[in-house]
């Protein structure tokens, strides 16, 4: 074989590799034991002698030569291999990490559950009823007038004539005393709505109200528990006073004051210079709402107070603006 011919060959040969599987092959084809270098030595024999030397010096060369191509294939494959490797599985660790959003009570939620911890704490128990109400546990119960403009439906959602979106929990106390006798003493927390939107009515809003009756319930019992009330939510030295009001399930009526938190009494905007804030209106329950479940209003007494939890919320985190609370703006529920 022409050395001219075995260059061919192996061009050929090194050329057709495609992978590292070709590669070993070609290897020992050429490279082996009884690969062809080992063949062309052996033939070696049948050379004339003189131009065996010069021969075997080129195969000699051509060898290592070839030698020296495959280790470089068989490096330029092994690093091809590394890198897809490491590409795969690159992470990098110096990128800022997801931070995950941690959920948070809403701010009527965090109310609602303050209100309720102050009158759990007194002895009240929580009760719930239904927020699509009849008319007559709604209003006639509660002795409010056909001719009461809340009763108007501009006033009141209907769902039909006699059966309404609850404007007020107070149907919850109606149901309780029907169903037992006295002692009473429950809150009834939960959702209410009112055909009513601006700056601080929303239609659906929430309430807590409270009821107790028994033998010889006061007015002082309510200005105590009431106070209470104020001093834990609002803080020890905060000032109340009782203003004399006007309901048509309570008699006599009184709405519930606090020393402006703001100004501290001084007189600002919030509390339109009186130096009061309004929390909530209260009451002994009207004789004629106690005869209404079958009570002897002779025998029994009662007091009766009722707050909305977005205006409690209002003040004690400092918002003006009653619509915040439901416009699902995480900038504003993250704050509480
Ligand atoms: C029964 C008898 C009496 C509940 C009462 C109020 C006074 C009152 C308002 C506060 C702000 C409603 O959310 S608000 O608009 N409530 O002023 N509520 S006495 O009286 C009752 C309740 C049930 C059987």
């Amino acid at each position: 074989m022409e050395l001219d011919e075995i260059l061919g060959q192996i061009e050929r040969e090194l050329e057709a590799i495609k992978d590292e599987n070709d590669l070993a092959n070609v290897k020992i084809r050429l490279l082996g034991r009884k690969g062809l270098f080992s063949s062309l030595f052996e033939n070696m024999k049948n050379i004339p002698q003189e131009s065996r030397k010069e021969f075997g010096k080129r195969l000699n060369l051509l060898k290592v030569e070839t030698e020296e191509r495959i280790k470089k294939l068989e490096i330029d494959f092994e690093e091809k291999r590394k890198r897809k490797k490491e590409g795969a599985s690159k992470i990098d660790i110096t990128l800022p990490g997801k931070i995950p959003l941690v959920g948070k009570k809403h701010p009527i939620t965090i109310t609602f559950e303050e209100i309720i911890r102050i009158f759990t704490s007194l002895g009240f128990e929580v009760t719930e009823g239904p927020e699509v109400e009849l008319d007559y546990y709604n209003f006639e119960a509660l002795n409010i007038p056909k001719d009461h403009p809340a009763r108007d439906m501009q006033d009141t959602f209907y769902i039909k004539e006699d059966v309404v979106l609850r404007t007020h929990t107070s149907p919850v106390q109606i149901r309780t005393m029907e169903a037992k006798k006295p002692p009473i003493r429950v809150i009834a927390p939960g959702a209410v709505y009112r055909c009513d939107q601006d700056i601080s009515h929303t239609p659906m809003f929430h309430q807590v109200e409270g009821l107790m009756v028994d033998k010889n319930v006061r007015f002082s019992d309510l200005k105590g528990i009431l106070t209470v009330f104020a001093r834990e939510m609002f803080g020890e030295d905060v000032a109340v006073r009782f203003r004399p009001s006007y309901f048509p399930f309570t008699e006599p009526s009184a709405e519930v004051d606090i020393g402006c938190v703001i100004c501290e009494g001084k007189g600002c905007r919030v509390c339109k210079d009186t130096g009061w804030l309004e929390i909530l209106g209260s009451g002994m329950v009207h004789p004629q709402v106690l005869r209404n479940v079958g009570y002897d209003p002779e025998e029994v007494t009662g007091f009766a107070f009722g707050m909305g939890v977005e205006r409690i919320a209002m003040i004690k985190f400092g918002i003006d603006d009653i619509r915040q609370f439901y416009y699902n703006d995480l900038r504003f529920l993250s704050q509480f």
